[in-house]
């Protein structure tokens, strides 16, 4: 089952540089490569070489550095790109060409016959040059093409018997998890090729279709770190990843080093100048943050009763936020045994109530909590005035 058997693709390195505010030189490419490759990521997508002449030596430099992840890299159907690519030493290309009517008539121009017919050519050529690379063919803006020009196109390729991925694309972030379902589940049934699914984010969709798309017999799956790439990107890493997770813990873990994706997500971040989300999936300061006071005291008895992720398998730890309004006393409980202040049920109980009292009238920090929690301590010993 594909659920079990997924590759992840990962594109920083293509889709990431049309990201607006990255700008990668070749020495941060090749720190990316390495913590994409250290990562575990089983492919690694870069840039077209035809894009710029460092893109070019980028891409020979990048395929040369011996790592375990397979380098590909983009390209748009036409021989001329083909011979540029593979000139460069990369273990695959990705091929792709527009089959929606905006793209035939706003793009390129070609009929979905002319689109056939060169993709016949362009693909043969390859194999014919490299009978061992790996080959993939895409359709850019998958879902809003004609249904049947785009089964004719994909049939007519598969056929051919060269290729040893389609792909489809959410190029404009609109597909819904039903529809690359239903889309991936058809090509599944009427293709052999194995099955690359891209999505775009710009409706929110990104991480549900990617699972919808393996669900229905995907193999491969891209991404970017924390989904960089055009617009508002695509289906981020760790948000793949921690979707994964929650399906195959075992496999997961096994499968990557996660303790590296805070690494990777910070990295990256700080490379295209912003700040890792505070709501990103498993490396966003919030991510493992928990406040109100009923689930913290659920949280001490059992983590597990409000996380799905361990924080300890992404070499992360959770946080437990006390000082509001929301608190309860097993969680102030919880912060006194921490600072080893010593205080009966009662009296934890007592200095919650204070704390909910104090936060209805002003915000207050956990520093204000350690200092009730001392006063009262100091209260009991006598050594503190009363009042
Ligand atoms: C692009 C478009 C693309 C290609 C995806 C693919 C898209 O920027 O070249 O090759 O599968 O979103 O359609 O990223
Ligand atoms: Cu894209």
């Amino acid at each position: 089952m594909s659920l079990d058997k997924f590759n992840i693709i990962e594109s920083t390195l293509r889709e990431g540089e049309q990201f607006v505010g990255a700008n990668f030189t070749t020495e941060q490419k090749i720190r990316i490569a390495h913590a994409l490759d250290g990562f575990g990521v089983e492919y690694i997508e870069l840039t077209s070489p035809l894009a710029s002449p460092q893109s070019n030596t980028d891409a020979k430099i990048i395929a040369d550095l011996g790592l375990k992840a397979r380098v590909l890299t983009h390209i748009r159907c036409n021989q001329e790109d083909a011979a540029v690519a593979l000139d460069t030493g990369v273990d695959g290309l990705d091929v792709v060409i527009g089959t929606s009517s905006y793209l035939r008539q706003f793009s390129h121009g070609k009929s979905i016959d002319q689109i056939i017919d060169l993709a016949a050519d362009v693909l043969g050529y390859i194999r014919a040059q490299a009978p061992h690379i790996e080959l993939r063919f895409s359709t850019e803006d998958s879902f809003r093409s004609d249904e049947a020009d785009l089964f004719r196109v994909y049939l007519a390729v598969d056929r051919l018997g060269v290729v040893n991925r389609l792909g489809i694309a959410d190029t404009v972030g609109i597909a819904t998890p039903m529809q690359v379902y239903r889309l991936i589940n058809t090509l599944r049934h009427m293709t052999r090729a194995d099955i690359e699914f891209h999505g775009h984010n710009d409706s929110g969709c990104a991480v549900a279709n990617a699972f919808a798309a393996l669900e229905a017999g995907a193999t491969h799956i891209d991404t970017s770190v924390l989904g960089i790439g055009e617009r508002n990107g695509i289906t981020p890493l760790g948000g793949f990843v921690a979707r994964m997770y929650t399906h195959n813990r075992e496999l997961v873990k096994n499968k990557y080093r996660l303790d590296r994706l805070r690494r990777l997500d910070e990295m990256v971040a700080e490379m295209v100048g912003v700040a890792v989300p505070f709501n990103n999936y498993i490396t966003g300061v919030t991510a493992f943050t928990h406040k109100a006071g009923i689930h913290a005291k659920a949280i001490l008895n059992n983590p597990e009763t409000y996380e799905a992720l361990n924080p300890r398998d992404f070499g992360l730890t959770r946080y437990i936020s006390i000082a509001h309004k929301l608190t309860g006393w097993n969680a102030v409980k919880d912060r006194a045994d921490q600072l080893g202040v010593v205080l009966s049920d009662d009296e934890v109980k007592a200095v919650t109530a204070h704390i909910k009292a104090l936060a209805d009238i002003k915000p207050i920090d956990l520093e204000d909590v350690d200092e009730l929690l001392h006063r009262w301590a100091d209260r009991g010993n006598g050594t503190a005035e009363k009042g």
